[in-house]
């Protein structure tokens, strides 16, 4: 197992890309595993677990500093940052909270729990490096759902003009606490169907640089899109689009069917049991 070994981000780092895979499904595995028997967010860290592998494997946390907005989706930076413990140990699952925290880990930066924040923060983060002569890497990690708080357009607006280098991963998942309301969505999806190109751009018209990824459950094309980023001098929105309907589904036929064998995860290939299965079934 993978997952047993990984005290830091270091250790991500020395994994081939068939290993980040595996290391993928045994995230998944263990986080199906602690949240049926304790509870917590499944949906926002299941789309987000190729992600923060990429986001570790490419930055050097916590020098380059990742800020997560609501922080709920923060669980797998958890597990790759010293914290694996909590959740693949039944006795030690209360070790960590749910949300990021600065008193159990350097890799942490706020006590956060609502949304719309993280792109705000992470301004405040580039800012402070900017006066101090800093040239780290500051990442905010923000979902679709909580890019139409005020607070995110706030941000966005500052962080366009700031010119210094922010990264702003926008996890688009089409999912808020419920289903997305507002103008903003029409542009996400119109962004989605056009891979990336459609000329009616938000991001771009608030002033930001701009860069599409299709398959945001891929480690490898994760790590190629913010390798490019990475250093970048300017701020960017980088669109990642990720699966969590098709997951929700598979956890709930899961844990309908299989309720006390969810130890043989590793055996299956996650992407094509999901596929079977849409949205509209659980409703
Ligand atoms: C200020 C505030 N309003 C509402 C909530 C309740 N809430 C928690 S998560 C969430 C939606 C998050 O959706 P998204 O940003 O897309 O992230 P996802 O969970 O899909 O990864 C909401 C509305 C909150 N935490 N804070």
């Amino acid at each position: 197992m993978y997952l047993e070994n990984i005290d830091s981000p270091a250790d991500v780092k020395k994994l081939s890309f068939n290993e980040l895979n595996d290391l993928s499904n045994e995230i998944r595995a263990s986080l199906l595993q602690k949240l049926s028997e304790h509870g917590g967010h499944f949906g926002p860290n299941f789309g987000m677990v190729e992600a923060t592998i990429a986001l570790h494997y490419v930055f050097n946390s916590p020098e380059d500093k990742i800020v997560f907005d609501v922080s709920h989706q923060s669980y797998v930076h958890k597990m790759l940052t010293g914290r694996k413990d909590a959740f693949l140990y039944p006795a030690e699952y209360d070790n960590v909270s749910g949300y990021s925290e600065p008193h159990e880990s350097k890799h942490d930066f706020f006590v956060i729990g609502h949304t719309s924040t993280s792109v705000s923060l992470a301004s405040g983060l580039a800012k402070g490096r900017d006066l101090t002569g800093g040239n780290e890497n500051i990442i905010a990690v923000i979902g679709d759902g909580s890019l139409s708080g005020g607070e995110a357009f706030e941000g966005l607006d500052y962080v366009a003009e700031l010119g210094t280098n922010m990264i702003i991963i926008v996890n688009d998942n089409q999912m808020s606490i419920a289903e997305n309301h507002g103008g903003l969505y029409k542009n996400l999806k119109d962004l989605r169907d056009s891979n990336g190109q459609c000329e009616c751009n938000f991001f771009k018209a608030m002033g930001l640089d701009y860069m599409y990824v299709n398959d945001g459950n891929n480690v490898e094309a994760l790590v190629e899109a913010f390798s490019k980023v990475k250093d970048i001098q300017h701020p960017i929105v980088v669109h990642i689009i990720v699966y969590i309907n098709t997951i929700y589904i598979y956890i709930y036929y899961r844990k309908m069917f299989f309720p006390r064998n969810l130890n043989d995860l590793n055996d299956l290939d996650l992407n094509d049991r999901i596929e079977y299965f849409c949205f509209k079934d659980l409703q």
